[in-house]
């Protein structure tokens, strides 16, 4: 195992600032310097999270930069491109023309897809952990009705299931890519793309899961991004079980942050306890949740890291707590990884030990799992996820991700997220 000599907390923190220092462009954190040379969606959510206690200011910037490229129905773009590094990533502005679409912000290109909504949580995290009151009390005025906007178009936009969850249309919009929970809605695009075997560019084939992702794009952006093609043709609609998890909790932060805005927080209420009865309805099987694969008409069976998102929220039933809390610590997950969580359950097919989300543990899933386990009252199982990520970085550096047996570190290194919610770790 790549280890290197243990480093004391005064010395990780300081490591970490300037990890995020170096990926600071000004306006915004890249996620990784080279990889990743754009803003991330929930990557900024992340970093925003893991400022708020030491700096407003910073923390702020990092969620009105990526909210610069929201787009008038509300949507939150995983990707807001820096012109400078325009094809430094594929697929880059050139593949999403966001700016042929009249609902895109002017003067900014972006993706036309988004991620896991946790702006709103991460919102008030920093209002909660403020140290600079006034500075977040703006803050929160003023992006408050972005983030009303950004709920109410998952709820208009994205609920294809018609169940009250909101549906991510590519595995991109969940921030775990390649998991294997989308591995048999992915399987099923090949006799999709025979069928229509005009919507990708001429000899692009989804032989594998890069090329599927791609043709996916096209196919959404051909049909310029719109809501009623999402619903009516689109072959890949899931229902996941993180996303939803951290949509309610951000409805739930709305409701916190409503009357700092003026605004009522009913409707944020409303909102959650519907997502929270459709999460049990619609995502809960034999013990824990999982993705609904909705053209395929069924519940993926295999456990990743995803399933617990939906502990995020303090109103589940106290019985789901405890059945998906054996889960996590049983050996599918924590009780047979030497540093937690592994992102898919050990015990399947699909586990990869060494292949991003189909095994390694990263930073930013363990935080939000902490954050579930505190929420419940949980304090050993938050105690155990808090240390372990610090001895992950401690050892192996603010890696991407890291082996769940070895701890060693996988991906890009001065990964910024991992070192945001390393200075969170240490408060
Ligand atoms: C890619 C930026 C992104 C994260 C995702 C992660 C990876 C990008 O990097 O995706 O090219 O696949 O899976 O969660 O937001 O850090």
């Amino acid at each position: 195992m790549e280890a290197r000599a243990a480093v004391d907390d005064a010395a990780l923190g300081r490591e970490a600032w300037s990890v995020l220092t170096a990926n600071w462009t000004g306006s915004a954190t890249v996620p990784a310097p080279g990889l990743y040379p754009h803003q991330w969606n929930w990557d900024s959510t992340f970093v925003a999270i893991g400022l708020a206690r030491w700096d407003t200011r910073r923390a702020g910037a990092e969620l009105v930069s990526l909210l610069a490229g929201q787009w008038r129905t509300g949507m939150v773009p995983h990707i807001v491109f820096r012109p400078a590094h325009a094809e430094g990533y594929f697929p880059g502005p050139s593949v999403w023309r966001s700016e042929d679409h009249p609902d895109s912000p002017h003067g900014v290109r972006t993706s036309g897809l988004t991620q896991p909504p946790l702006h709103a949580f991460a919102l008030w995290w920093v209002w909660r952990y403020a140290t600079d009151r006034d500075t977040a009390a703006a803050l929160v005025r003023r992006l408050y009705p972005m983030l009303a906007a950004q709920h109410g178009y998952l709820a208009a936009a994205r609920d294809l299931g018609g169940g009250g969850l909101a549906a991510i249309v590519h595995p991109w919009e969940s921030g775990m890519d390649d998991s294997p929970a989308w591995d048999a809605p992915l399987a099923a695009l090949t006799q999709v793309h025979r069928t229509h075997r005009s919507a990708g560019p001429p000899g692009r084939h989804p032989g594998s899961n890069p090329d599927r992702y791609v043709w996916l794009v096209l196919r959404y952006r051909d049909a310029g991004y719109d809501p009623a093609y999402l619903r009516q043709e689109h072959p890949f609609a899931v229902e996941d079980p993180m996303f939803n998890g951290i949509w309610l909790a951000s409805c739930q932060a709305l409701v916190e942050l409503a009357p700092v805005a003026g605004a009522d927080p009913g409707p944020h209420r409303e909102q959650a306890e519907h997502i929270r009865s459709a999460l049990l309805e619609r995502l809960w099987d034999d013990g824990a949740f999982h993705a609904r694969d909705l053209r395929g008409g069924r519940l993926v069976p295999v456990c990743t890291v995803g399933s617990f998102g939906p502990m995020l929220d303090p109103g589940l039933p106290s019985e789901r707590v405890a059945q998906l809390a054996r889960v996590l610590e049983s050996p599918r997950f924590m009780g047979a990884a030497g540093y937690p969580v592994p992102s898919c359950e050990i015990r399947a097919q699909e586990f990869d030990r060494s292949c991003y989300w189909r095994g390694p543990s990263w930073v930013n899933t363990n935080w939000l799992l902490r954050r579930a386990a505190a929420v419940h009252g949980l304090t050993t199982l938050a105690h155990v996820l808090g240390t372990c990520t610090l001895r992950l970085v401690r050892q192996g550096g603010f890696r991407e991700c890291f082996d769940p047996f070895d701890g060693s570190g996988r991906g890009s290194r001065d990964f910024s997220w991992s070192a945001a919610l390393t200075l969170d770790l240490l408060a």
